[in-house]
């Protein structure tokens, strides 16, 4: 069958190769056609910006915004909506055009730098640039790596900017390394390098993010999380960004309206500066993948401040807002630039026209167990493991999604013995995180770190146990890791780890399609990465007297 469009960038990519007629996501063929568009003229700006950065001129922070903005726009079912996406590649054009001028030397600069045609001409050159106009595949991967990588480091770059944080040498990074992905003369070697180089700035991108969000809101504590609902009505928030959750709470204060989170907004509740709101109720419901029904029963508004979005029922479609980077055709989308104040009374009205929310599940969860919480308890944790109390760690971070081969998560998660503790972030915990593991020692068996992003504190709890343990390598520590992924933003995260020297991740359900077999095997050789296997054969290998000798 002819291609409509390519597109391999997530675990539910079709037959596990790549989706070529309409997205399993739902991106349509035309949605898929501009977003590739957007982040080849993306890379066209980059190349101009990193040409001037290198000629010693400085590049300002909207431009910055700009190019993170695409890159998140672009990400798995972040923005559907076809005339934003033409939108911005004009308005990234017109960027780009107003640079140029000031490059003096223009030869290194690729075609697209210069490409500057009308909304018409949109189309037939999308078609030219995909992820398939690279022929060479180990050229094509290591490419897609990187850029994939780098979007997610966009996303968590716009949420430190959300709250005022800016790190031009990040900034510098994302653009370097986009225009590194249309140089033809970068050899294998070169862009391998690139890509361990983009896991050095995921680090520090996850640790800008993770600075802004406890100098804003407090440093995540042990905290007890509402399931049920209250009967009055409410707005639920999911997606990633706290500073809109924040002006949302401000601008619902007193309104009889109340607030709940979504999927990877629970951590929300843990952070010191949400508890003084008495109408921020609690979470309602489960992974990003649920919403259908989840949004359905909610009966409220539901604001998705970014991905993951599933395509919305006319039953609640025109409950659903977005904004950001986030965007649905049809879905009414709340403006407001990094520092702006977003005006969220449209959903505020609108609310107080809907029923309370439908009760789905009683009862509370603990979670906020991020870097500061465990390095607070660090004693009692030592403790455990020296006296064999705790004998593993468990890495089982990332993401949640719809493969059925995912309720892997949780048999693994029953399975474990129970002198393991597993350490958490992402919307992945929705597997295992309502099981009741119990506790050793009043150390509950899942510690939830929070988002995906803070996937950051359980490196930072891996090497501050590592020095306390007196070790000199990280792998020494008696951490196993099996992560599940779904989008970019756990590439950026798997990248970070592998940087920071962690090997023998597991990666699950799937390996990524866009992984070429001579990429997967450097990554195999070079750091240990595997699949998963069946849950038996898994404790096996994780747990049988020579694995724990
Ligand atoms: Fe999940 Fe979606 Fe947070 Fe992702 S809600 S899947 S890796 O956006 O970023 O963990
Ligand atoms: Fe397919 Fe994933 Fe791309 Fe959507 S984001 S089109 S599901 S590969």
């Amino acid at each position: 069958m002819e291609h409509k469009m390519f597109c391999f960038q997530c675990q539910e990519t079709a037959g596990c190769s790549g989706c070529t007629q309409v997205g399993v996501c739902g991106k349509t063929a035309d949605v898929a056609a501009m977003q590739d568009l957007l982040v080849e003229v993306t890379k066209g700006l980059s190349a101009v910006t990193t040409q001037l950065r290198k000629e010693g001129q400085e590049v300002s922070a909207e431009i910055n915004h700009m190019v993170t903005w695409n890159l998140f726009s672009t990400i798995t079912n972040a923005n559907f909506d076809l005339d934003v996406m033409v939108d911005h590649v004009k308005r990234t054009i017109a960027q780009t055009q107003r640079l140029l001028p000031l490059v003096k030397d223009q030869g290194a600069l690729p075609e697209i730098s210069f490409w500057n045609e009308g909304e018409q001409a949109f189309p037939a050159k999308a078609a030219t640039v995909g992820v398939l106009s690279t022929a060479n595949e180990d050229v094509r991967s290591l490419r897609e790596l990187i850029t994939y990588g780098i979007k997610g480091l966009s996303a968590y770059t716009k949420h430190a900017n959300a709250l005022l944080r800016e790190d031009e040498e990040i900034d510098a990074f994302i653009q370097r390394g986009l225009a590194a992905t249309l140089d033809d003369s970068l050899t294998v070697d070169e862009l391998i390098a690139l890509t361990m180089e983009t896991g050095k700035y995921g680090v520090s991108g996850m640790a800008l993010l993770d600075e802004a969000n406890t100098a804003a809101y407090g440093n995540p504590e042990i905290s007890k999380v509402n399931l049920g609902v209250r009967n009055r009505p409410g707005i639920l928030v999911s997606g990633h960004d706290l500073k809109d959750l924040e002006m949302l709470l401000e601008q619902t204060q007193g309104t009889g309206v109340d607030v709940y989170t979504h999927s990877e907004m629970l951590p929300a509740h843990y952070y010191p500066a949400f508890k003084k709101y008495d109408h921020f109720v609690g979470n309602y419901g489960n992974a990003w993948w649920q919403q259908q029904q989840e949004f359905e029963s909610f009966n409220g508004p539901i604001l998705m401040t970014t991905n993951c979005i599933v395509t919305p029922r006319d039953s609640y479609k025109d409950r659903m807002y977005t904004t950001g980077a986030a965007g649905y055709p049809g879905c009414k989308y709340i403006p407001g630039e990094v520092g702006e104040k977003k005006d969220f009374s449209a959903l505020i009205e609108h609310a107080k026209r809907c029923q309370p929310p439908v009760q789905l599940e009683t009862g509370e969860i603990v979670g906020g167990f991020a870097h500061a919480q465990v390095l607070a308890l660090a004693d009692q944790v030592v403790d455990a493991v020296k006296s064999g109390a705790i004998k593993k760690f468990v890495v089982m971070a990332g993401c949640d999604g719809r493969a059925k081969r995912r309720s892997y998560y949780t048999d693994f998660a029953k399975a474990l013995p129970q002198d393991t503790v597993i350490l958490t972030a992402g919307c992945a915990k929705y597997r295992y995180n309502k099981l009741d593991l119990g506790e050793i020692g009043g150390i509950p068996r899942v510690l939830d770190a929070g988002q995906c992003n803070d996937s950051y504190s359980l490196a930072v709890i891996a090497l501050k146990l590592k020095e306390v343990f007196g070790l000199e390598d990280v792998n020494q520590l008696p951490i196993i890791y099996n992560i599940a992924w779904y989008e970019q933003k756990a590439v950026i995260v798997l990248l970070s780890l592998l940087y920071l020297g962690v090997k023998n991740i597991h990666l699950g359900p799937t390996l990524p399609a866009f992984l070429s077999p001579n990429v997967a095997k450097v990554l195999v050789e070079q750091f240990g990465i595997a699949g998963i296997g069946t849950v038996e054969d898994d404790m096996k290998l994780f747990f049988s007297e020579a694995a724990l000798a």
